[in-house]
């Protein structure tokens, strides 16, 4: 016989461990452990989904003939490394060896090869393109932009495809999209389950071991099963996806989940099959349910950049994390943790991240993202953070988010220029600063929105590096026709609004 290793983000029945093995002879190795629990300081709540959808999960695989031998958190024998795990049980069962599907972080790819045990690795095929695709894709092209990986996904989908052209007549519907905030949502947001026993007995244990870390455990809405995270999607399907793509950049004080989908930390641990809710997404711009830029934008997130971004994490190998092309040092402020800030959009964002474990891609990009970037925090601080505080997070797709897209860190491998922007964006974007301490329009003095004058602060101390760039030319001719003094007197504000936050004020 042979041990089954099924991680808390491998909780898919067609995994292609569970397939390759046996059900009559074969045992399914599970373990809440220690070493998974603490890697980074995880949000309470994204150990209680995975530790309430692990459970959840080993009860379905016995309910489908598989024996499971699974470890909880508290079990006395509990070795607290998945490793250590899979050796006990082998002991134990005196098993032949183990076969494992690929797992989404470097870390633990490597502490499974160096097992004193005979195993055996297979792909993770619940993705789209594998390894070798991307690999593929990716040879001998001098940038690895997204959106060509994507058309390339279509084609091998069939989604929103007529015939071998793109529906509608173009592969990306974008244009139509980044509508500023709206006056009112008509969606009231993700579906809520109430704790069933079992996810309640996992708030207990979680409760009492995990109360120092950042964020709040209750309440506790996800679905921790297919069948629910199911009907989470058609939900969101009938009401959220007809106006995703319309609003998918604004940000409001009141409506934290707009109409994004918050499905990323169902797919992402297995729950959803990327494939399903695409197609749940097409057939209802099919059934004229949803418009086209909604159901394009939607597609592209998933089959586009959620397959690019794991490309690029496997493509670039362990190094990628500690990746620093910026040469950026800064300790991360405690307002990432919740400390007070006069800035009202880090203040939502962080607030939300808190009670949610939960931020949309333009808050995580543009607000905690953009002012990392802006104010030199350290790319390794702030990965950590990202990993820790978000339900969905898992290396393989934060590390290229924060490494690559939002930090700069990896030298444009992800994006072609940094995503950076004043505070002007955010106005834009959302309702943010008609509540903030600080003044949006203020380029300087002691009001003036930090963004403002970090914004100027990054361009001038990166010259060398971004002169160059020709999607930055502009932003380069509007500084240097800024008069001298006015110049100097953003770059001293801003150096002692760094000054200020170093040393722990409220900013
Ligand atoms: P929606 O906005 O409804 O989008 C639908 C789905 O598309 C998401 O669920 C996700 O599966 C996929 N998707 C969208 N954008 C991306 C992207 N850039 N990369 C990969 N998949 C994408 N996503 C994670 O799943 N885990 C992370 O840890 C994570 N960290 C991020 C960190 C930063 C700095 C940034 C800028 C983005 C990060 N993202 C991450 C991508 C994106 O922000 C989240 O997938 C999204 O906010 C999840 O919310 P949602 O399910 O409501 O997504
Ligand atoms: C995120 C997580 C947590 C909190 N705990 C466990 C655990 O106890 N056991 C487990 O098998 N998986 C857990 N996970 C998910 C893993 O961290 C994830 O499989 C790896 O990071 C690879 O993506
Ligand atoms: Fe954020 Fe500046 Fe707007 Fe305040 S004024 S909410 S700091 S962008």
């Amino acid at each position: 016989m042979r041990l089954v290793l099924v991680l808390g983000d491998q909780l898919s029945p067609n995994l292609s461990a569970l397939r390759k093995c046996d059900k009559a002879n074969d045992v399914v190795v599970m373990a809440e452990v220690g070493d998974e629990a603490s890697y980074v300081p995880h949000h309470p709540k994204k150990i209680a989904f995975t530790f309430a959808a692990m459970r959840k999960f080993a009860e379905s695989l016995r309910r489908d003939g598989w024996q499971v031998a699974y470890t909880k958190l508290d079990d006395p024998d509990n070795a607290g490394s998945i490793t250590g795990e899979l050796i006990r049980r082998a002991s134990e069962y005196d098993a032949a060896g183990v076969v494992y599907t690929e797992p989404g972080e470097w870390r633990l790819i490597k502490a499974l090869g160096d097992m004193p045990l005979k195993s055996h690795s297979l792909p993770d095929d619940r993705f789209i393109a594998s390894h070798q695709d991307f690999d593929d894709w990716a040879k001998d092209r001098k940038q690895l932009r997204m959106e060509y990986f994507y058309r390339d996904m279509r084609r091998k989908t069939g989604l929103l495809m007529d015939d071998d052209k793109p529906e509608g007549g173009k592969w990306n519907y974008d244009h139509d999209n980044r509508k500023p905030a709206p006056d009112s949502v008509d969606y009231a947001g993700p579906m809520q389950f109430t704790p069933d026993p079992v996810v309640e007995e996992v708030l207990t244990l979680v409760a009492g071991r995990f109360d120092n870390n950042f964020g709040d455990l209750h309440p506790f809405w996800f679905a921790t099963d297919t069948g629910q995270a199911r009907r989470h999607l058609a939900h969101w399907v009938k009401g959220g996806l007809p106006k995703f793509g319309d609003f998918q950049d604004a940000m409001l004080n009141d409506h934290r989940y707009l109409y994004h989908s918050v499905v990323g930390l169902y797919l992402n641990a297995g729950l959803l099959d990327p494939l399903e809710v695409c197609q749940a997404a097409e057939v209802a711009y099919r059934n004229g349910d949803a418009p086209l830029n909604a159901v394009e934008g939607f597609i592209r997130q998933i089959i586009g950049w959620r397959e690019y971004v794991r490309g690029i994490y496997f493509r670039e190998g362990p190094d990628y994390v500690s990746r620093n092309a910026l040469g950026h040092d800064r300790k991360l402020p405690a307002m990432y943790w919740g400390a007070e800030t006069k800035m009202n959009c880090i203040a939502k964002a962080v607030d939300q991240t808190k009670t949610e474990g939960y931020a949309h891609h333009i808050q995580r990009l543009m607000v905690t993202g953009n002012f990392a970037l802006l104010a030199g925090i350290d790319p390794a601080k702030v990965h950590e953070w990202y990993l820790a505080v978000y339900v969905d997070a898992y290396e393989w797709v934060e590390a290229p988010n924060v490494i690559g897209m939002s930090l700069f860190a990896d030298d444009g491998i992800i994006a072609s220029k940094p995503y950076i922007s004043s505070g002007n964006y955010i106005h834009k974007m959302s309702d943010y600063c008609g509540s903030c301490q600080y003044r949006v329009q203020d380029k300087t003095g002691a009001d003036a929105c930090p963004f403002n004058l970090l914004y100027w602060h990054f361009l001038d101390r990166h010259r060398e590096r971004f002169k160059g760039n020709p999607r930055m030319g502009n932003m380069y001719s509007v500084w240097d026709k800024m008069d001298p003094p006015r110049r100097d007197q953003v770059l001293s504000e801003a150096g002692a609004f760094l000054d200020r936050m170093d040393q722990g004020e409220k900013v």
